[in-house]
């Protein structure tokens, strides 16, 4: 592990958190206007607009029973059934058994890792082979098909729909003008392209988009490109996702990524999971949790819902039981196994006031029994800020905590007294704090928890950020952001001999407002579904259409496709589970795990179909097209064999030395100071920092409606209408309320209302959604992404990461019956 190699790259990490975000949109008044406008039209169904979402369901969901434990047989029957069903029985059982294996390819689910050494047969889960089987389905949508349906039949199908037709074979075009998609030549396809772009006044008027799922060498030949054309308008998904955690980690311990590695889960005492709901988004996490319990660790879950990952586990370990006839009796029959020893039911967005409060408990303990309970040396000698931040906990009283978290307070001292008691701990989170106006605070509240008893820098302690898309890290490390420091431009310059643009790009929700304002005019997306995993999807809708040519490299048909700028183009490419074959043979990719491990991932079945490029030709294809003579890159020698590119990332990324000698061998840890308990932030040391609790102050019959994953989806990817963990079946419009709050409102179980949102003066409005009384505190509210993207105003934003709210969002609810204003 090369832990004490100087990262220059963190180091400058640093000083672009405090470069001022220069390039940040300023919406104008008119454009503010309009979008009031568009918000209107949306609530009046403007049919053009309605196109951008998918359509209300037909029938009901049906509330049931949900699951007592996470995984289990019904998972194991559902991974058999999806396989099957997309890919068949021969291919459902050679592509399952190549995930995460080293000769195999990476799952395209999550970034959760897999086990440093030994790995398991199975090494996946029920998710992830949704998601590989989603990728390997048999069913395909040709050219044929685009010629059966013009764009306004897709949009009348559901997101569901479009997921299961398959996958696209050709690459395809929208004329101007026209309502049918027609196939293209590539070659005709990167022309397209290429003038588009040219013909731009200047390059900032182009946009980048990347999704979590592109590999290391891919990311880092877009990256490239984009600079080579002149701009730094690389927005990705990463925005939209763990943006808070990487400037809250940066300013906080100087490192933006996670400090554990997966061994320290087996060595820890105590393990925090905050706003994250690993049973459905990082399924083989249980395995790890469940190991980390059976040595003796603790767990105290944070989340607004009793998620039943997080209570109790059924995990047929597939190392302990590779055969299911000898599963053990309580697999089958039992309630599982244990998780969550403490489950501390926040109130949305109340996470600050319940960190808050058990640093509070801890240090009233700690006057109980002085110098017994604070980690004091490590404070003194690794730390900053302590003696502001205690005065701040001691003034902070007891009943804002109380009311503002929602949690009581002997439970809040529990967890004070589970975590004295910890030698070794470790912070988990994910979605649940990051998403939310004060999402830098949530994070940086949960880092002050882990300084405060020394949990950093040593084994089985330190933070854990919980990456979303397989490889939204890796794809960062290469570059794809559109504030990359100095530092890494210069020698990105230097390699190719360019000079790179120094001014700062777009993220993502400066590339809608300036697509609105006609300011970005040719949109690019390497994957994902921008319009519908962003914000505002009315908005959104009308900036993609203000553009002269949008244009998606996907694997399958989403809405994205159906919402186009004046032309659009589908580029197919190959996925990840498919062989990839180069001028110099089959060639493998290489991503990175949210704990900072890089490994190979090589595909394992015949492409889809003929005609799919890799996404590294894709890039190449559009860079030889559009800067021809201009670039000083040979691209075709880069995509003909990969180790060439990764060559060029040894020299450019500090920790990536050596870098195809060492993967072709193994894989391995990228450096990270903060694990030696090197602090590279401004003061040198690792930051304690005061936050204040927010107040949102609900008026009567307002709500604060988060947003959540169902068990059967992937982001934007629907696979199936049930959620079994949370016993919702055949439907996904549901707003889930407290019981009490519905009677006060005078609804009734599975009454249908439209939820209107309210931001400054703005109101939005998404209608027909069934009630179901849950678990989840009172005045909270939540529904399914993206349903109530439309709801998500895009100037509501979090403070410092500009991570569109899809957390907290106000809302009032009103019977569907009554129609719109
Ligand atoms: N199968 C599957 N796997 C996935 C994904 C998927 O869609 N499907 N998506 C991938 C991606 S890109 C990501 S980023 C991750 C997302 O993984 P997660 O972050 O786990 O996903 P979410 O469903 O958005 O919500 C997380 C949890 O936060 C809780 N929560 C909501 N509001 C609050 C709050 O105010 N405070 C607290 N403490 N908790 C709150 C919710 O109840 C939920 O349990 O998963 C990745 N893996
Ligand atoms: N309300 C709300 N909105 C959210 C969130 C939330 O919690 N609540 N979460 C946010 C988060 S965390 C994220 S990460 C974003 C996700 O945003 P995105 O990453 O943009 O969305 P996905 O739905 O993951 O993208 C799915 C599409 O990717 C394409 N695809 C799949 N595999 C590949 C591949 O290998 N290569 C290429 N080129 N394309 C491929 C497919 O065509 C598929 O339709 O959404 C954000 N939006
Ligand atoms: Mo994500």
């Amino acid at each position: 592990m090369a832990d004490n190699t100087t990262d220059v790259f963190q180091e400058n990490r640093v000083d672009a958190q405090h470069w001022p975000k220069e390039n940040q949109w300023q919406q104008t008044e008119a454009d503010r206007q309009e979008m009031l406008k568009t918000c209107k039209e949306n609530a009046a169904g403007d049919p053009e607009l309605r196109r951008a979402q998918s359509p209300e369901e037909r029938t009901k969901a049906r509330i049931g029973h949900h699951s007592e434990a996470a995984a289990g047989i019904p998972a194991i029957l559902k991974t058999m059934q999806y396989g099957v069903d997309e890919m068949g029985v021969d291919h459902t059982v050679k592509t399952l058994l190549k995930i995460n294996q080293k000769d195999g390819f990476d799952c395209q689910s999550c970034a959760w890792p897999s086990p440093d050494g030994k790995r398991h047969m199975a090494e996946f889960c029920e998710n992830g082979a949704k998601a590989v089987a989603s990728e390997a389905t048999t069913r395909r949508v040709t050219p044929e098909f685009f010629q059966k349906w013009s764009l306004d039949q897709l949009a009348g199908q559901s997101d569901h729909w479009l997921n299961e037709q398959g996958r696209i074979t050709h690459p395809m075009i929208l004329r101007a003008g026209r309502r049918y998609y027609e196939p293209i030549e590539w070659t005709d396809a990167f022309a397209l392209i290429g003038e588009e772009l040219n013909r731009l006044a200047s390059p900032d008027e182009a946009a980048f988009y990347t999704s979590g799922r592109t590999s290391n060498e891919a990311a880092f030949l877009y990256q490239l490109f984009a600079r080579q054309f002149g701009t730094n308008n690389l927005p990705d998904c990463s925005n939209m996702c763990h943006e808070s955690s990487g400037t809250a980690l940066v300013e906080s311990i100087g490192v933006g990524k996670s400090t554990v590695t997966f061994s320290d889960f087996d060595k820890t005492d105590l393990i925090f999971i905050i706003g994250q709901n690993p049973g459905t988004n990082h399924p083989r996490m249980l395995t790890t949790l469940e190991h980390a319990k059976r040595n003796g660790a603790k767990i105290i879950a944070i989340n607004p819902l009793p998620e039943v990952g997080l209570m109790r586990v059924k995990n047929p370990n597939p190392q302990e039981y590779p055969n299911p006839l000898t599963y053990p009796v309580d697999l089958v029959v039992g309630k599982g196994f244990k998780l969550a020893d403490l489950f501390l039911q926040v109130r949305v967005n109340g996470d600050v006031a319940v960190l808050k409060g058990i640093m509070k408990g801890i240090l009233e303990e700690e006057d109980r029994r002085p110098g017994q309970v604070l980690a004091h040396e490590f404070i003194k000698q690794y730390t900053a800020g302590f003696d502001d931040f205690a005065a701040d906990l001691r003034r902070t009283n007891w009943e804002e905590i109380v009311e503002q978290g929602g949690v009581p307070k002997d439970r809040i001292v529990e967890a004070a007294q589970m975590m004295a008691a910890a030698k070794r701990m470790i912070g988990c989170w994910a979605m649940g704090l990051t998403q939310h106006k004060n999402g830098v605070d949530n994070v940086q509240a949960a880092i002050n928890l882990l300084l405060l008893g020394g949990h950093m820098g040593r084994p089985g302690a330190g933070a854990c950020c919980i990456r979303g898309h397989s490889n939204v890290q890796g794809d960062r490390t290469m570059g794809v952001w559109e504030r990359m420091p100095k530092g890494f431009l210069d020698v990105l310059g230097r390699e190719f001999n360019f000079t790179p643009p120094s001014k700062h790009g777009c993220d993502t929700v400066d590339t809608i407002k300036a697509m609105h304002h006609r300011a970005v005019k040719v949109f690019f997306a390497m994957g994902g579904n921008f319009l519908s995993a962003t914000p505002d999807t009315c908005y959104t809708a009308e900036a993609l259409r203000r553009c002269r040519l949008t244009a998606h490299v996907s694997i399958k048909l989403n809405r994205a496709h159906l919402v186009t700028g004046e032309q659009a183009l589908i580029l197919p490419c190959l996925g990840r589970s498919e062989k990839d074959r180069q001028a110099a043979g089959e060639q493998f990719v290489t991503v990175e795990d949210a704990l900072n491990v890089i490994s190979s991932s090589r595909g394992v079945i015949e492409p889809a179909s003929p005609h799919l490029l890799s996404e590294p030709a894709i890039v190449a294809g559009l860079a030889k097209a559009t800067l021809g003579k201009r670039s000083t890159v040979d691209w075709d020698a880069l995509v003909a064999n990969y180790d060439r590119i990764r060559d060029h990332i040894s020299h450019v990324i500090p920790g990536f030395e050596n870098f195809n000698q060492r993967i072709h061998a193994d894989i391995f840890y990228l450096p990270n100071a903060a694990r030696n308990r090197v602090f590279k932030t401004k003061t040198g040391k690792a930051n304690f920092v005061v936050h204040q609790i927010p107040h949102h102050n609900l008026k009567p019959g307002e709500f604060l409606m988060t947003t959540i994953r169902s068990h059967d989806q992937f982001n934007t990817t629907i696979y199936g209408l049930n959620d079994r963990y949370r016993g919702v079946y055949g439907g996904r419009r549901v707003v889930f309320l407290n019981a009490e709050d519905l009677k006060e409102a005078g609804l009734s179980s599975g009454q249908l209302v439209d939820i209107i949102s309210r931001f400054n003066d703005e109101q939005r409005i998404a209608c027909h959604f069934q009630v179901v009384p849950y678990e989840i505190p009172r005045r909270c509210a939540a529904t399914y992404y993206p349903e109530t993207n439309v709801l998500v105003p895009v100037s509501s934003v979090a403070d410092k990461s500009n991570t569109p709210v899809y957390k907290s969002i106000r809302v009032v609810l009103r019977s569907s019956q009554q129609q719109s204003a």
